[in-house]
């Protein structure tokens, strides 16, 4: 198993890794930030994120055998699966609860559902990694949920829409390219292998990118913005890669 490197980047620029206490990275909450400094330690995969950890619906599919070429350059199997974000985990209000698709649309107007509108959408099943940038992969998570192409095809898009921003409560957003977006494995979880997620996790629908770092994808979330020029999200904007390519180790926008 491949440890951290102590954070080489690409570029070969020695990369702000461990975070130094106090600094915000992203999946740790406030709490745990204050935790990390008392502990002396912070992120990584034995960092305190861990320790507020729920349990874990998923599970290794099919006792699955990993090898190393299977996770991306500096990341590390965790076989839990601590909730990590920042700030509050909100509370999901049906009846007030919308999806908005807004921005450029094709029509020019917004889309909008509420609850039962997007249970009633068709639904797909994506199992795959979550890679987040603290280092730590929680491998194998059986997503279901509903196809971000299906979002595509409700709510089109104008043609001159490149970049999507989606949009949390509470004002966490995250930008990726419209391809990214319409990525066969991108989906609006509703679900891990057929129990409803729990609110750590994202509860009652977020969005899941398997290819990108897991700041992309968005929990709680409630609408989509189709752009077309690409703006930074949340923590795009507080030093994070742009693109967050895992592959590439796209972790921090001095990379960029
Ligand atoms: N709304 C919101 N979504 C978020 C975050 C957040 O802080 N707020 N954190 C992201 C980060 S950094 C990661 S790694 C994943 C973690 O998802 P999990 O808690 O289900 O493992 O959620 C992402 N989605
Ligand atoms: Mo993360």
């Amino acid at each position: 198993m491949r440890q951290p490197d102590g954070g080489r980047s690409p570029l070969g620029h020695q990369a702000p890794w461990p975070p130094a206490p106090g600094q915000q990275v992203p999946g740790q909450s406030v709490v745990s930030q204050v935790l990390a400094g008392q502990a002396g330690q912070a992120g990584g995969r034995d960092g305190p994120v861990g320790a507020a950890g729920a349990g874990r619906p998923g599970g290794l599919a099919g006792g699955r055998v990993r090898v190393e070429q299977d996770l991306p350059p500096g990341q590390v199997v965790r076989p839990d699966w601590p909730a990590q974000h920042y700030g509050r985990v909100p509370r999901f209000r049906p009846d007030t609860w919308t999806f908005t698709v807004m921005g450029t649309t094709e029509s020019g107007v917004e889309h909008h559902w509420d609850w039962a509108g997007i249970t009633r959408l068709p639904r797909c099943a994506v199992t795959a990694d979550l890679h987040c940038v603290t280092k730590c992969t929680i491998p194998a998570i059986a997503w279901e949920g509903i196809a971000a192409a299906e979002i595509l095809s409700a709510a089109p898009p104008d043609g001159a829409v490149t970049h999507v921003m989606v949009w949390a409560e509470y004002g966490y957003s995250a930008n990726i390219g419209i391809g990214d977006f319409a990525a066969g494995t991108t989906l609006f979880a509703t679900a891990v292998a057929g129990v409803p997620l729990t609110p750590e996790h994202g509860y009652p629908i977020r969005l899941v990118v398997p290819h990108l770092y897991g700041w992309k994808s968005v929990k709680w979330v409630r609408a989509v913005e189709y752009l077309t020029e690409n703006r930074r999200g949340f923590w795009e904007e507080r030093g994070y890669h742009n693109s967050a390519d895992p592959w590439h180790e796209e972790r921090f926008s001095y990379q960029e």
